[in-house]
């Protein structure tokens, strides 16, 4: 009998010990449902919050990608020319590392959140060697730490064409090629995205001019794996499954992946049933579209509460457009992550 209790108590200890190291204990229901559909679920970060122990929990049981909201855009990873600000992105790579999560790099070049010194470069040559000297910075620092990069962020204009941006009124598109070969070279591993917003519909203007840039780069041989498409989108506003199905396509055509990469579904105040109704089909349709493309299996929350969003300060009116209520206890999951849990649960390959 003795000989029997050891036995069970060894395979428990076992079995403790086993679900420790592989994490799955900590895993939520959304969390093991994307695991099991190979779908990387994902959230924006403050440095804040992996300094809390509760959030961290949060975050790992939740998600298998993190992404800084702001600690990587220029003013704040390097304020002045020689001036580096490592300490809170050193932090956030470690706690990725340390949970076996991805992390992705946002942005290494932006025409906004870029400090003075930035500005003050007149000449092209100049305006380049900024761009290798930064991008070679981050990316031997973080080299096989840091998976995947959005190495260009919102270069296009609403029309489709090069936004009046410092870099293009400088360097014309060069910086771009200039940028992703740069990133290529320093770390042959990672990922390297163009990341845009307003661009998830097939036929829009901004839409099919960046698809003509992207082919463009892929024809004449400038690194680049994936495009990024942002998802900053209205609950009211007509969600075209199609339509966005037509430029997912067309991307995996030319070999590349699309990463849904920051999204959010903003409502008009106040929220009501319609309008709810609406916010939940636009996440659904969403995760669907993840979920049934291969090239498309990236998932990414720009945050996911309410309570912290970036929203209101930018929308006046608008707000209401993550998956949680509360950034703390008690979270208070909304309708529209019920949803895409449901979606996740139920989906078959
Ligand atoms: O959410 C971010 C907000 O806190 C910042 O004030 C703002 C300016 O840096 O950037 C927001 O994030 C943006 C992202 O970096 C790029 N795509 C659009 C996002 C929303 O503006």
């Amino acid at each position: 009998m003795i000989h029997k209790k050891y036995v069970l108590l060894l395979v428990a200890a076992i079995l403790v010990a086993s679900l420790a190291v592989t994490g799955c204990s900590k895993k939520a229901p959304i969390l093991k449902a994307a695991d099991k559909h190979g779908l990387v679920f994902g959230t924006a970060i403050t440095a804040g919050d992996i300094f809390d122990p509760e959030m961290k929990e949060f975050i790992t049981s939740h998600f298998n990608l993190v992404v800084p909201e702001n600690t990587m855009k220029w003013v704040n990873i390097r304020p002045t020319k020689q001036f580096w600000n490592w300490s809170d992105l050193d932090k956030m790579v470690d706690f990725a590392e340390e949970n076996d999560i991805i992390i992705k790099g946002h942005p290494l070049i932006w025409d906004e959140q870029t400090p003075g010194f930035v500005n003050s470069v007149k000449t092209k040559e100049a305006a380049l060697e900024i761009i290798v000297e930064h991008i070679t910075e981050i990316m031997t620092r973080y080299k096989g730490r840091i998976q995947m990069y959005d190495v260009v962020n919102e270069p296009f204009a609403e029309d489709g064409s090069m936004l009046d941006s410092f870099w293009y009124r400088t360097c014309g598109t060069e910086f771009i090629d200039v940028a992703f070969r740069t990133a290529r070279e320093i770390d042959p591993d990672a990922k390297l995205i163009m990341n845009e917003f307003n661009n998830e519909f097939a036929g829009h203007p901004k839409s099919d001019g960046m698809y003509e840039f992207v082919k463009g780069m892929v024809e004449r041989g400038v690194p680049i794996d994936g495009i990024g498409i942002q998802m900053h989108i209205m609950a009211e506003s007509y969600f075209d499954a199609e339509a966005l199905q037509a430029n997912i396509k067309r991307y995996a055509d030319l070999g590349l992946s699309v990463y849904f990469s920051e999204i959010d579904v903003r409502i008009k105040n106040p929220v009501t049933g319609d309008n709810e109704a609406q916010q939940v089909a636009a996440y659904r349709g969403l995760m669907e579209a993840a979920l049934a493309n291969e090239n498309a299996k990236h998932f990414v929350v720009w945050g996911f509460a309410d309570s912290r969003s970036w929203v209101p300060r930018a929308f006046s009116g608008y707000g209401s457009a993550h998956l949680f209520e509360n950034d703390v206890e008690p979270r208070n999951p909304k309708a529209a992550f019920k949803e895409i849990e449901t979606v996740l649960k139920n989906w078959k390959n």
